[in-house]
């Protein structure tokens, strides 16, 4: 056992703690805790039990969760654990621009694959704006409109132009449903989205590894893989632990055999049968079965599988060169698996690739999983959700800019140094409202609370996907609804905010999109975000993308925003040209709350890039501290919005400042508009960044 966690405890850089922590006492207490090797064998290093074998190893359940059955295993250092960090995020993840599809929703790039009832793309969708209600939501949640690899491969030119070079991929495994959530077979791709009828084409397989080949669909995969590094992408892959489909491979045998199928240890039984009663998130019998979760995470059988699983995406030739594979996972239900099963799983992915990324989905405070051992990275929602309620038209969420700087920075600092700038931001997903229709929202009364949204508290779903409980640590619901609205929560009058029904939506996309993009942490752009795409609830939001049509005509579906598009090609491209905006360190230097103008730094060692934003309607002046006295200073003025006469091409306006004798520059800002300042200066002005 090589690999065993201790052991990498030996390399961990030790930043900060109380009482001190050093190498010495983190080595005793880990070797304290944890045992010298792994208890769950690595794929490689140990043989998987048959399937013979498999109840001796783990007896199968006797109508009782098997929790007691579980092999002993000895507590994670999950309390109290010191603060380390290891050094093995990979180095592109700072420069990741990402970008988030939904792939069966994206593009239809092969007719020859579509499942019985696709429809042509968008029809029947409702218009923008339409009213949908709850039972024809269910319904167009439905409908299939035919995405797959090949309309994501020939779109790959259209991301790359966008400046767009790491992906993160909606579930592609062999699974049910229109979106593939509920997971069929992890070893293959799934049809739809490839080739069909290429899984029925195989048989035999079963856990072992050695009986799984690869499908049409797989191979498609693979050149997509090819196609997409080729063009300068890293793709990552979404995946869910939690459960699968109630018609997962190796569930089907348990549900024909009972606690005679050698799988039975793998799933959460209510009765091992036959006839087998399984639990779910659907409840009993219901579409989905949970993976078995003991005391100590998963099923040691289960696990194995996984890790098999992990290998297979990551290095699929087992090679040794993951160059081949993809480039990390997205992994959903961090909280509801055990620290010792992401902490085996992370040894696992670094094995095989050490420069992949593990992207934590969790609607809780991540630090606990952000130690360096388990997760890389997670979407920052309180970042974003902050973000969301600064910049939403809804009154009552308004924030003050001081309150919303205190709350970004407080976000910062309950993680390590160093790890901000790699966090994913992440505005809407396909588990929430689009941005663009949360921004246009008018005010709403007062339910639902006003931080249960994006930021943690609540994860607007459907029944179609797993739902995390709500944090532990969600801030109290209802702390603003409670209070006089011209009270803030320290009790000191807020300051007087813009109306909010004057500010065009559009506008507030222009600036939480240019704020995101500046801000610490890797923006994620969800597919159709970049063309104004809107949708009031989940459902709504997962529409199929819009295209200008094919043809000499090129036609623009209705609301297809082209400046929006210039803007995010626009943004992408000045995140490339600066390194502070990407892997900056954050230091906030304004939040005038009266002028509604917030400033912060991103600096690295020699260069700072300070990004100001006027958030009001009116034309703003501000004097600010930006570098030594006399310095010259790189003023950046990115167009936000199509000036009329010259229509949607956005470009870069560059000038030059001196700083005052005291290092300030003055700026005169108009309404809803941002500039950057590079300190020093540099090149400025277009062709410039
Ligand atoms: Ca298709
Ligand atoms: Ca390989």
């Amino acid at each position: 056992m090589k690999a065993a966690p201790w052991f990498r405890y030996t390399q961990l850089l030790v930043l900060t703690c109380a009482p001190a922590v050093t190498v010495a006492s983190v080595r005793a207490q880990n070797a304290a805790s944890t045992p010298p090797e792994s208890p769950r064998p690595a794929p490689t290093e140990a043989p998987t039990p048959r399937p013979a074998d498999a109840p001796q190893a783990e007896p199968p359940t006797d109508g009782q969760k098997p929790v007691a059955s579980e092999p002993p295993t000895p507590a994670t250092p999950k309390q109290h654990r010191p603060i380390t960090r290891l050094i093995d995020l990979p180095d592109w993840a700072f420069d990741a621009q990402w970008y988030y599809v939904l792939v069966p929703r994206f593009a239809n790039g092969s007719t020859d694959n579509d499942p019985p009832g696709t429809r042509a793309w968008g029809e029947g969708w409702p218009k923008a704006g339409q009213i949908v209600d709850e039972a024809r939501q269910q319904y167009l949640d439905e409908l299939r409109y035919g995405g797959d690899l090949q309309g994501l491969r020939k779109r790959l030119p259209y991301l790359k132009d966008l400046g767009f070079n790491a992906l993160i991929l909606s579930h592609v495994f062999a699974g049910a449903g229109e979106f593939k959530w509920h997971t069929i077979d992890w070893r293959h791709v799934d049809d739809d989205l490839a080739v069909k009828g290429s899984l029925a084409k195989l048989a035999g397989e079963t856990h072992e590894p050695e009986t799984w080949s690869w499908s049409e669909s797989d191979k498609l995969f693979f050149l997509f893989i090819k196609e997409a590094h080729a063009a300068g992408f890293k793709v990552v892959l979404d995946v869910d632990f939690n459960s699968v489909s109630a018609d997962f491979w190796a569930f089907q045998d348990v549900r024909r055999n009972g606690s005679a199928s050698p799988y039975a240890v793998w799933f959460d039984l209510a009765e091992a049968g036959p006839p087998v009663k399984w639990n779910g998130p659907d409840g009993e019998n219901g579409a989905r079965v949970f993976l078995r979760r003991a005391r100590t995470g998963l099923s040691p059988l289960a696990e194995n599988h996984l890790f098999y699983i992990c290998r297979r995406y990551l290095d699929p030739n087992e090679d040794g060169d993951p160059s081949d594979g993809i480039d990390g996972w997205r992994v959903d239900s961090v909280a509801q698996i055990d620290h010792g099963f992401w902490q085996r799983w992370h040894l696992q992915v670094k094995k095989y690739n050490p420069n992949a990324i593990i992207i934590g989905e969790l609607w809780q405070d991540p630090g606990d999983w952000l130690l360096g051992d388990e997760l890389d990275t997670v979407f920052n929602f309180k970042a974003a959700g902050i973000m969301r309620r600064f910049f939403s038209a809804d009154t009552r969420m308004d924030l003050p800019p001081s309150r919303m700087s205190n709350e970004l920075e407080a976000n910062r600092k309950t993680l390590q140094p160093g790890t901000n700038a790699a966090l994913l931001t992440l505005l809407n997903s396909p588990d929430t409202d689009r941005i663009l229709s949360r921004l246009a929202q008018a005010p709403r009364p007062a339910q639902p609370p006003p931080d249960a949204e994006i930021d943690g508290a609540e994860k607007t779903d459907t029944a179609s996907r797993d739902t995390d409980p709500p944090p532990a640590s969600a801030p109290p619901a209802g702390d603003r609804a409670s209070r006089p609205p011209s009270q803030n929560a320290e009790g000191t009058p807020e300051a007087k905010s813009e109306p909010a029904d004057v500010i065009d939506p559009a506008d507030r996309w222009r600036m939480i999109t240019a704020f995101r993009a500046f801000y610490p942490g890797a923006a994620v752009t969800y597919y159709g975000e970049e063309v104004g795409m809107t949708g009031d609830s989940p459902p709504l939001a997962r529409a199929p993308t819009w295209w200008p049509a094919d043809g000499p005509s090129g036609a623009r579906p209705e609301g297809y925003r082209e400046d929006f598009l210039q803007l995010t090609r626009l943004l992408n491209t000045l995140r490339r040209a600066h390194e502070p905006i990407r892997r900056g360190d954050c230091r906030p230097l304004m939040a005038d709350d009266e002028k509604r103008v917030v400033a912060f730094s991103r600096s690295v060692p020699g260069k700072s890039v300070i990004a100001v934003y006027n958030c009001s309607t009116r034309n703003q002046t501000v004097r600010l501290k930006a570098g030594g006295p006399g310095e010259l200073v790189g003023v950046l003025a990115p167009q936000l919005r199509p000036a009329r006469a010259t229509g949607p091409d956005l470009h870069v306006n560059g000038s030059r400042a001196i700083a005052d004798p005291d290092g300030f520059v003055e700026l005169n800002l108009d309404p809803m508009s941002v500039r950057l300042l590079l300190v020093p200066e540099g090149p400025v002005g277009d062709g410039g960044w």
